[in-house]
C-alpha cells in the first residue's frame, strides 16, 4: 500500500509509520472490531467524500449492533475523516476508518477494554484493476456460505466477518479466479467477499435482497438510485445460482470496487462475456456522479 503522512488515532495525528497498537488488543485475538471503507474523489469542487455522512452513520449502526459505544460523535468522526485527507495532502484516497475493543483484559468478555479509533486515508486506485472496469473479470462460487444472519449479524460491517471473505476470496485466487461469489446457507447468491452483486437476467435489472445477508452497501444504494433515475427498473429479490450462469449481465458494487463488470462465473460467459450495455450505462454514470459531473448527485458529495 502506498504510505501517507498521518493517521488519525483516538483524537490525535499521529506519523503513519507510529500508528502501532498493542498485541494483546482484544480486537485482534477475537475480531471485535468494526471499520468503513470509504472514498475520495478529485471533482470540479476540489476533493469531495462520497457519501460520507451514510458511511459514518452506518459506521455507528455496526457499533449499535455489538453494543460499542464510540466515543466520538457523528460530527466529529466526519471532521476527523476530513482532516485525514487534508493534512495528507489528498486529492483522491481511500478511507478506512475502524473501532476495536483495545488493550486491557484478554478474556472473551469485554472488561476494561478501551474503544480505540483510528482514521487512515491512503491512494488506492482500482480494486479489481483497471482492466477489470473495462473488460470484466472472472469469478468462482466458493465453497464457503456467506456467514449467516444466525450465527453473525451480517449488516454491521464487523472486522471478524473478513475470515470469512478472507477465506472465499483466498479459495478463487488459489484456483486462477479474480474474485469469489458468496451463497448464503439456502444457496441463494449473496455477494462477493467485499462487493454488492447485481445481474442482469431477462433483460430485468436484480440485486440480493438485504434479507439474503448481505452488507447493505451504499454503493449498490446508490447503483439502485441511479438506475431507478435512468428508467431502468430493478428488483431486490433471492437470486439462485442458475440465474447467475444464465445472466446476460452482472457487476459487483463497493466503495473499494466501485462498478466492476462480472463476465464470467464458474467458467460460464456471461452475454458476450464483456462489459454489458446496462453495466456500462450504470457505471458510467456513477463515475460521472462521484467525480461531481452530476448536479442532480451533488448532495452525495462532501467537500474537504
Ligand atoms: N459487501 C461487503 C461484504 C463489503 O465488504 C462491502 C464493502 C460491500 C458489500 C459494499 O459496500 P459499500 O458499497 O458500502 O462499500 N467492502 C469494503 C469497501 O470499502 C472493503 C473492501 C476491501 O469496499
Amino acid at each position: 500500500m502506498q504510505k501517507t503522512e498521518k493517521i488519525w488515532m483516538n483524537g490525535k495525528l499521529v506519523n503513519w509509520d507510529d500508528a502501532k497498537i498493542h498485541v494483546l488488543s482484544h480486537g485482534l485475538h477475537y475480531g471485535t472490531g468494526i471499520f468503513e471503507g470509504i472514498r475520495c474523489y478529485n471533482t470540479q469542487i476540489g476533493p469531495a467524500v462520497f457519501r460520507l455522512k451514510d458511511h459514518i452513520k452506518r459506521l455507528f449502526y455496526s457499533a449499535k449492533i455489538y453494543n460499542m459505544k464510540l466515543p466520538y460523535s457523528e460530527a466529529e468522526l466526519m471532521e476527523a475523516v476530513k482532516k485525514v485527507i487534508r493534512v495528507n495532502g489528498l486529492k483522491e484516497c481511500y478511507i478506512r476508518p475502524v473501532a476495536y475493543y483495545g488493550y486491557g483484559e484478554l478474556g472473551v468478555e469485554i472488561k476494561n477494554n478501551p474503544v480505540d479509533v483510528a482514521i487512515a486515508a491512503w491512494p488506492w486506485g482500482a480494486y479489481l484493476g483497471e482492466e477489470g472496469l473495462k473488460r470484466g473479470i472472472r469469478c468462482k462460487i466458493s465453497s464457503w456460505a456467506r456467514i449467516d444472519l444466525r450465527s453473525m449479524p451480517t449488516i454491521a460491517k464487523a472486522t471478524a466477518n473478513y475470515a470469512n471473505a478472507t477465506l472465499a476470496k483466498m479459495e478463487a485466487i488459489n484456483a486462477g479466479y479474480d474474485e469469489a461469489i458468496l451463497l448464503n446457507t439456502h444457496g441463494y447468491v449473496a455477494e462477493g467477499p467485499g462487493e454488492n452483486i447485481f445481474i442482469v437476467n431477462g433483460g430485468s435489472l436484480m440485486t440480493p435482497s438485504i434479507t439474503t445477508g448481505i452488507l447493505p452497501g451504499i454503493t449498490r444504494s446508490s447503483v439502485i438510485e441511479i438506475a431507478k433515475d435512468l428508467s431502468i427498473s430493478i428488483m431486490e429479490k433471492e437470486i439462485a445460482r442458475e440465474e447467475l450462469y444464465t445472466a446476460q449481465e452482472a457487476f459487483f458494487t463497493g466503495t473499494a470496487a466501485e462498478v466492476t463488470p462480472i463476465r464470467e462465473v464458474d467458467d460460464r460467459v456471461l452475454g458476450k462475456g464483456e462489459r454489458g450495455p446496462i453495466t456500462e450505462k450504470l457505471q458510467s454514470l456513477f463515475f460521472d456522479v462521484v467525480k461531481g459531473k452530476n448536479k442532480k448527485y451533488e448532495t452525495w458529495l462532501d467537500c474537504v
